[in-house]
């Protein structure tokens, strides 16, 4: 069984990073190591939320994985808190990495135009220089601007644009990008990718939901991850990972007891598995 490390926060309650990541890559049948790098009550967007920093057990917690001769066939990062860890998790990318380690950073910072709570330009500096270290990024359009320094464009734009926007990603260093959120007209939303090694561009697009939600993100990205270690070619992870959170998003929508803070996951795991022949 491949086994694989997840790096990023415990958000106790709230549908996203953790708590999403490590049952979707179990019932994708991945033995799923974890690196807690906070925790909070909630996530971000709840008022008041309490944060408890983890950034001292980085080092200790990887040390002994190292004595104990432990590694990894896949390393993935989502939110992390400071300038610190990124610096610490670089070291770890370095300490850990093999000829078959697939390393993926999703430089979880910003959405819709503007950082979340508590991110800086340095920040997305920092972010940018652990993307280069990465075998695969995948920003959504307001982090790719972030990590490339360029305005955030709303609308209006065409394929060429995100085909550039794409190289300059991986010319940060990662040998393939994926870029998410991706929309050419009203009603179609989707991911494009660009393979550094090849020269070949992908997409895959879907109906958009006129909703948008939160954790999204470590839904379509731990999906992505899972597809890849499953063996599938990057368009087909791309197009599962797209296909369950839209199955998610149109789950939580039809269902009136829905939270306001994350999507209804859960009950579409079977389907991902199905996908999977598990
Ligand atoms: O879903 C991304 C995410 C992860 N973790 C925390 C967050 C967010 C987005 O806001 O607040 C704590």
């Amino acid at each position: 069984m491949k086994r694989i490390l997840t790096i990023q926060d415990i958000s106790c309650v709230g549908k996203c990073s953790l708590t999403v990541a490590l049952p979707i890559l179990s019932a994708m049948g991945l033995e799923t190591a974890v690196l807690p790098t906070a925790v909070l009550s909630a996530h971000t967007v709840f008022p008041n939320f309490t944060f408890r920093d983890l950034t001292a057990d980085i080092e200790p917690i990887s040390r002994h994985w190292q004595a104990e001769g432990l590694g990894f066939d896949a390393i993935y990062t989502g939110y992390l808190g400071s300038l610190e860890q990124l610096r610490l998790i670089g070291d770890l990318f370095d300490r850990f990495r093999t000829e078959n380690t697939l390393i993926v950073v999703d430089p979880v910072m910003a959405d819709n135009g503007k950082l979340y709570t508590g991110f800086t330009k340095e920040f997305a500096k920092g972010m940018a220089s652990l993307c280069a270290k990465a075998d695969v990024i995948l920003p959504n359009r307001t982090e790719a601007a972030c990590l490339l320094g360029i305005p955030y464009v709303a609308e209006g734009y065409n394929e060429d644009y995100v085909k550039d926007i794409l190289v300059k990603l991986t010319n940060l260093g990662a040998k393939r990008a994926v870029l998410t959120g991706v929309s050419f007209v009203p009603d179609k939303l989707g991911v494009m990718a660009y393979d550094r090694q090849t020269g070949e561009f992908f997409q895959y697009f879907t109906s958009r939901i006129p909703a948008t939600f939160h954790g999204t993100g470590d839904v379509f990205a731990s999906t992505f991850v899972g597809g890849l270690m499953n063996g599938l070619p990057l368009k087909d992870a791309l197009a599962l990972a797209a296909d369950y959170t839209v199955a998610c998003i149109e789950d939580t929508i039809s269902d009136p007891t829905r939270r306001w803070y994350g999507v209804n996951f859960e009950p579409n795991l079977p389907m991902l598995m199905r996908r999977l022949g598990k």
